[in-house]
């Protein structure tokens, strides 16, 4: 049998039967659980319209050992039934309008380090079933049009689990015999299985309540270990503020008398949507001023809302197939960032976000593992949460209210959810609900979910002095993906403002487009910007009353997730930085600047040519960081050069250590250039007040900080001393792990020493460790490679620990300098760990071999060492269906 079996969105089929109700009894033991399951079952089909005899029902089952199967009651003898290592197949199910079926399976918890389907996590037990976990469990149709209502009886160890959890209510509950007691939960909600969740231990809750708008009080209850408790308080801040954004905003109310979150230390990604019983891992819900930083707040904050904002979009509307991922995830993807900029600030949340895209997704969508928003077909579903279906998903969808405006965008929300609320449904049903309430015309916008790839969207001007007109002309192209050799011209939203001479927005009032005249003014009231839409492969708008030659503002607030190659110089890009409204532009400006600099010293260097920065630029920094008006987090953005990884994707032959060198170059001149002023920076922004987690405070931390490491970077013994302070007097573990960060970039005994004392300190708080495990993998330090091979050892570093493996293996492939080390010591590193990880996680070992999948993009020598290592990796007898996915697609 061929296991490595690509399935193909093309083959959807409905299923031959659907389960209505479902009990499940779960037996906890310390050896094995026994897992029974009632489920009643009918056919798809009924009376003249169904096959006869009916169809097989095939379950899936992985690592199951089956000890009983019944239907109405009776034992199935060996004729009636096959069984093989992923399917139990009843040949002959009855020919009734519906029947039950008792399946009673046994399961091996304890030894399952694949931290899918039930697990152990520090002695509790922990169930993880998306995407398709609930396979581990039981034999079941384990796929998401399956929707049914849950029971779950769970009977264990009351000293050792005195906890019991599962979806929904808690309906009875009591002692057995033996030390034993049981919890019987009722999930009056129909759903699919990869949102079931059962959790058992020695846990206690932080607890609270929220009274939804309609008057219902919904208990809330956060489960940690007993010490963990008090590290709770800003996961219940936000799980509340998220339950009001979303009636707020959403008009959205949670439908349970019970929401319960649980933080678990083993957990392959962030957390898990189970209905009323969210799964999170630890990281993503515990923090202490003293132990969690700025971005760990703000990702509690992202990932609560995310989690809580998945029951409306992804639980009481699912998708029909996994295909259909990013019509929850996106959308949800989409519903946290909104959420993020309503509590902190809009255009730094936008940065932010489009920051990651270009980091994480725009690599991908370049590379041998591009695919769809909606894939066409996977071998392993795992490996398709990916940056393109969460991140670019979230853009698509912010492309509907960028066309439809938030009102309208709104009326399709309410549509959607009035059509599809308890069903399994697709994308094109979230596409059509948007249309119809809107009576919009979308063209070609449904293929933003069938092509991959990143659009590049060229722009030319043209200013008629004589007839007061100004033309913007546009031509979009898609390049090839593996498998799709021709594209086809998107739906582009392109929001566009015109400046004139004075900074300011130009009145717009009328676009010629295609022989058509559009009014852009509301009411009488002229636009300042407005959303033009590129629907062909080449388009012209002209604007007409236009009284001098403006500078354009083009794709304000990034209104599509596309590459811009525009004819703006630079003193237009100066202009835009210094004078645009729409602040996400003016950050822009500065960073189409420092790329386009960048690029430019990148050459100098590979030529030997001596570097030199441009005044102006070091102006431009200099005037941003004395800008008593803007944001402070703002300038933190402004001032923070692109990253290497951006650079390198806009060269023809990648070079890590040049794009290095000239960025390390770039910060220490700007550094020494800028001396005072970054020292009044970190001056101005210190605080003794206590850790308060709001705009105001992280924009102040954020922007001290980058001044420090600036500073840092000047190798300085003064500075040196200064930075020691930072670290010993920080009151928070924003401030003291920044501090930290700028010491630790050259080697030397300060870094040795400081390091040793933070290990020190925190030793005893894992997640802690963990930053100081990710920022040593991370550094620069030539031949780095050996200290990570060391801190393999360390007692502290646990394989089995996917966080722990992000840390160490994860951070340590985002290092120019020593993952892409010449001499393929890091790529031989990375090919070994690979294979150890793949025995115990394959989802972990899948996500880790993805680094290599450009390989093509470097020179030679790194070429043949990187692709070693997929050879070694392929050829290896025993591979997960996981690794080999991503291996053999990156080798083709
Ligand atoms: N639905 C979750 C993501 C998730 C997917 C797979 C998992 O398996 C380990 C866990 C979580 C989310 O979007 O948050
Ligand atoms: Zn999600």
């Amino acid at each position: 049998m061929d296991t490595r079996k690509e399935i193909f969105l093309k083959d959807y089929k409905q299923p031959d039967y659907y389960f209505d109700t479902v009990d499940l009894t779960f037996s906890l033991g310390e050896e094995q659980t026994v897992v029974s399951s009632n489920i009643t079952v009918y056919p798809r089909l009924e009376g003249a319209a169904a096959s006869s005899p009916p169809p097989p029902l095939v379950l899936d089952g992985v690592n199951l050992k089956l000890v009983s199967i019944k239907i109405d009651g009776k034992e199935l003898q060996k004729e009636d039934y096959h069984l093989d290592a992923r399917h139990l197949t009843l040949l002959s199910p009855p020919d009734t309008a519906r029947f039950t079926l008792q399946i009673v399976t046994e399961i091996y918890p304890q030894k399952n380090t694949s931290l899918d389907g039930l697990y152990k996590s520090s002695g509790n037990f922990v169930t993880q079933c998306e995407a398709e976990g609930f396979r581990k469990i039981t034999y079941y149709q384990d796929r998401p049009d399956i929707m049914a209502k849950y029971t779950c009886r769970v009977e264990g160890d009351k000293t050792l689990y005195p906890v019991l959890l599962s979806n929904g209510n808690l309906v009875e509950q009591g002692d057995l015999e033996g030390g034993k007691h049981y919890a019987v939960w009722e999930d009056p909600h129909k759903k699919p299985c990869y949102l079931f969740a059962l959790v058992a231990g020695n846990l206690q809750s932080r607890d609270d309540s929220f009274v939804t708008r309609s008057g219902r009080k919904v208990a809330l209850r956060i489960w940690t270990p007993a010490k963990d408790v008090p590290k709770t308080v800003h996961a219940m801040y936000t799980l509340k503020a998220a339950m009001k954004w979303d009636e707020d905003v959403f008009g959205l109310e949670y439908d349970l008398d019970l929401f319960n979150i649980v933080a678990v230390p083993d957990f392959n990604m962030g957390a898990m949507e189970n209905k009323s019983l969210n799964i999170f891992n630890s990281v993503l819900v515990l923090a202490s001023p003293e132990t969690a930083s700025d971005a760990n707040y703000a990702a509690i904050l992202r990932v609560i809302g995310h989690e809580y904002f998945h029951n409306w979009t992804g639980n009481r509307v699912t998708c029909r197939d996994w295909f259909q991922l990013s019509l929850k995830e996106g959308l949800t993807v989409f519903r946290d960032q909104e959420f993020s900029s309503d509590m902190g600030s809009r255009a730094v949340q936008r940065i932010q976000d489009v920051l990651t895209l270009r980091e994480l997704q725009f690599p991908q969508d370049a590379g041998p593992i591009a695919h769809p928003v909606r894939p066409h077909s996977y071998i392993k579903m795992d490996n398709f949460y990916t940056p393109t279906v969460y991140r670019k998903g979230a853009e698509v969808v912010r492309m509907y209210k960028t066309l439809l405006g938030s009102q309208g965008f709104r009326r399709g929300m309410d549509l959607y959810f009035k059509r599809h609320d308890g069903q399994a449904v697709t994308c094109e049903d979230f596409y059509a609900a948007m249309r119809d309430a809107n009576n919009a015309d979308f063209a070609n916008f449904l293929l933003w979910y069938s092509q991959a790839g990143t659009p590049t969207v060229k722009v030319t001007s043209f200013y008629n002095s004589e007839a007061k007109t100004y033309s913007l002309k546009f031509s979009q192209e898609l390049p090839p993906t593996p498998g799709q050799a021709l594209k086809e011209p998107m739906l582009i939203p392109v929001a566009v403002g015109l400046l004139g001479s004075n900074g300011k927005d130009m009145p717009l009032t009328s676009v010629y487009h295609d022989g058509m005249l559009q009014v852009v003014s509301t009411d009488g009231k002229p636009a300042y910007t407005t959303v033009l839409q590129i629907k062909k492969k080449e388009e012209e708008f002209l604007f007409s009353d236009i009284s001098e030659r403006p500078v354009p503002s083009l794709l304000r607030g990034y209104s599509a997730p596309i590459r811009l190659d525009s004819d703006l110089t630079d003193a237009d890009l100066c202009f835009l930085l210094a004078h645009d409204s729409d602040e996400f532009n003016r950050w822009e400006a500065g960073q189409v600047l420092a790329r386009n600099m960048m690029l430019s010293l990148v050459a100098d260097f590979q030529q030997n040519k001596p570097l030199a920065l441009k005044a102006d630029f070091v102006h431009g920094v200099r005037s941003l960081l004395s800008d008593g008006s803007l944001d402070k987090e703002f300038i933190a953005k402004a001032i923070d050069l692109p990253g290497v990884g951006e650079i390198m994707d806009m060269m023809d032959i990648a070079d890590p250590d040049a794009v290095h060198a000239v960025r390390s170059f770039i910060r220490k001149h700007l550094a020494t250039e800028l001396k005072a002023e970054f020292l009044k920076t970190v001056e101005n922004n210190r605080s003794s007040e206590p850790y308060v987690f709001d705009h105001s405070n992280m924009s102040r931390r954020s922007l001290k900080n980058i001044a420090l490491s600036y500073l840092t970077s000047l190798e300085d013994a003064q500075i040196t001393e200064l930075a020691l302070n930072e670290y010993k007097t920080a009151t928070n573990m924003t401030d003291q792990f920044a501090a930290l960060t700028a010491l630790v970039q050259y080697p030397g005994k300060t870094r040795d020493d400081v390091l040793a004392d933070f290990y020190g300190k925190w030793k005893h708080d894992f997640l802690v460790v963990n930053k100081w495990f990710g920022l040593q993998a991370v550094s620069d330090i030539p031949g780095n490679v050996e200290n990570v091979r060391k801190l393999l050892k360390h007692p502290a570093f646990d394989l089995r620990n996917p966080n722990k493996v992000r840390s160490l293996i994860g951070r340590f492939r985002e290092s120019p300098v020593n993952f892409h080390a010449k001499d393929g010591s890091g790529y031989k590193f990375l090919g070994e760990i690979v294979l150890q990880l793949d025995k115990i996680n394959p989802k972990g070992a899948a996500r880790m071999v993805s680094a290599f999948s450009r390989w093509r993009r470097y020179d030679e020598t790194r070429q043949t060492l990187a692709k070693a290592q997929l050879e070694m990796i392929v050829s290896t007898n025993g591979i997960s269906e996981n690794v080999f996915e991503i291996a053999s697609k990156s080798l083709a």
